[in-house]
Formats: structure tokens, sequence, C-alpha cells
């Protein structure tokens, strides 16, 4: 069978996370409209008639203002560098610019096939289109260009085909039935940070962290307690909102999703700590689990 690991990298906000929902049809990766969504790298398996893909998402290459988003970056690159297929997503509605030239020289591509993704295809015009990928055909002669609309699942069987003729033949990764290799409190954090990002905006959302305290699974309804951190007093009020409104609000979005995925009743309680400066920690980095573990 035809089987790899396929890493899905570029700037933030460019789709990659609707990428890898919509091949494995299922919603793995959180996503939002705010830059810097994914901090993880999360892979979500595709099984085919005789092929195994790993999509791996990873968090957008951006230039680093704290250790954070140095680990997040490092987490990229090290994923392409692993990676038996690359796809690099790039928003086709943009043009080129100097942060485009940052990420091609920041990564490392060459040793596997390339597959570059103009996503947002939707709101591009076709002349522009064509500029940028002339600027790519020559930085990058041997990749191969497909058009995608992400949310809308457009061309993105097409996009499966082309990687499942780059893949080696290789064996079974995943001999079972997960779509994914991220457990249920890393889903149950990544589900409150996103209701968090679709609240908020800002710097907040950036300054964000949850930590599970607590899961009482044997009770029902299930009783999670989770904690929001962010990084200054004048947060801990955004976050909570007048007479507690707006978490409250967070909360119950959250639970809703919860209970989706667990597919229990829950319980969700909801507490915020200021951690000052915890984005240039690396001890607090560790703790919620942005560290790079594969460098
Ligand atoms: N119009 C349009 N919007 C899209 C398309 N694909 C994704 N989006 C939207 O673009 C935004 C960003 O999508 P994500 O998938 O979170 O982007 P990302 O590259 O994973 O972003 P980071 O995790 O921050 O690096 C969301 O609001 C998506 O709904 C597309 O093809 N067309
Ligand atoms: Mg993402």
């Amino acid at each position: 069978m035809k089987s790899g690991f396929v890493t899905i990298l570029g700037h933030p906000n460019v789709g990659k996370s609707t990428i890898l929902n919509g091949v494995i049809n299922r919603k793995i990766s959180i996503v939002t409209d705010k830059s810097q969504t994914t901090r993880n790298v999360i892979r979500g398996i595709y099984r085919g008639k005789d092929s195994q893909i790993i999509f791996i998402d990873t968090p957008g290459i951006h230039k680093p203002h704290a250790k954070l988003g140095v680990e997040m970056n490092s987490m990229a690159y090290s994923s392409a560098h692993e990676a038996d297929v690359n796809i690099l997503v790039v928003d086709a509605s943009k043009s080129y610019s100097d942060s485009d030239d940052f990420l091609l020289e920041h990564l490392d591509i060459k040793n596997a096939p390339l597959i570059i993704a103009f996503n947002k295809i939707d709101l591009a015009r076709i002349t522009e289109v064509e500029k940028l990928k002339d600027i790519y055909r020559s930085k990058l002669p041997e990749s191969h260009f497909i058009d995608v609309v992400a949310n809308e699942r457009f061309n993105l069987e097409e996009l499966i085909a082309l990687v499942e003729k780059l893949l080696p033949e290789g064996p079974e990764y995943y001999p079972g039935s997960e779509i994914t290799d991220k457990d249920e409190v890393f889903q149950i954090k990544e589900i409150i940070r996103e209701k968090i990002l679709k609240t908020l905006r800002d710097e907040v959302p950036h300054s964000i962290a949850i930590y599970v305290n607590n899961i009482a699974w044997e009770e029902d309804p299930v009783h999670i307690h989770a904690t929001i951190i962010v990084e200054k007093d004048s947060q801990k009020g955004i976050v909570i909102g007048a007479g507690g409104k707006r978490i409250k609000d967070i909360g119950l979005k959250a639970r809703r999703d919860i209970e989706r995925l667990l597919n229990k009743h829950v319980f969700l309680e909801l507490f915020v700590k200021v951690q000052n400066d915890w984005r240039n920690s690396d001890e607090l980095l560790e703790t919620y689990g942005y560290k790079n573990k594969s460098k």
C-alpha cells in the first residue's frame, strides 16, 4: 500500500487546519479566523482503498514575538523535515511578500516531494493567482500545484489523489480505526480555546492557555474542572466579562461541543488565572504542552 506522513505547512490563517479537517472529513483541528490558532502538531489519519495517509497539521509559520512562537515554528520545521510529502498551503487571495521569503528560507522542504495548495481560490482574482504561481514556479520548479477551496472541500479529493501518487509504498502505520493521535483531554482544551478565540479580539486570544485540573469520568454528568490562563490582570476581567456573562457564554458553547465529543453529559467548571508572561516561560510552555518534542 501507499503510506506515509504528509505535513501541512504555511503561514497562519491560510487554511491548513481546514484542509486537515476536510481530507479526514471530521473536525480534528480547531479553526478560527484568528492567526495562530493551531499551536501543536496534530495528526489526522486517512484510510484509502490501498493507502494510509497521516496528514499532519502544524502551527502557522510567523516571525515570533515570544518563546511560544519559537516553539510553534520549530514544531512546523521539524514536521516538514520528517515528512514523506509536504503540502505548502498558500492563501491565493494574497500577493507574495517578505514573509513568504521568511517561510521559504526557514523551511527544509527540499528532500520530499512538495505540493503547493493554493487555497481560498474563491476569494482570489485569477490574474493575481497566475502571478503568484509564476513566483512559486520560479522558486520551487519541482513542486506540484493544486487549487483548493478548503472550507467547501473543493478539490480535496484531487489533493488526496495527488498525495497518494507521490507517496512511497509503505506499512500501515495505524492499524486501528483512530482518526487522530490526540486524546480527549487535548481535544477538550482545544474546544475551550476555540470558543475563547471566537469570542475575544486583539491580543487576548494569543495570551490564553487552557489547563485541565481534573476530569471526573465516573460522574454523570462528567465533571470537568479547567482553568483559563491569561497573562495580565486586565485580561482576566475581559475573559470573565460584566457579571460573568462572557465566561458563562464560553462555557456553554464549549460544553455543547465537549458533550458531542464524549457522547456524555458534561458539567464544565471554568476558572481564570493570571500567569504573567507564561508565553516566555520554558517551564510553563512545557506544562501547557507547547514544547517541540521532536527537536
Ligand atoms: N473563503 C475561504 N475561507 C477559508 C478557506 N479555507 C479556510 N478558510 C477560513 O480561513 C480561516 C483560517 O482557517 P484555518 O484552517 O484556521 O487556518 P490555519 O492555516 O490552520 O491557521 P493557523 O492555525 O492560525 O495557522 C477560517 O476562518 C476558515 O474558515 C477557503 O478556501 N476559502
Ligand atoms: Mg490551524
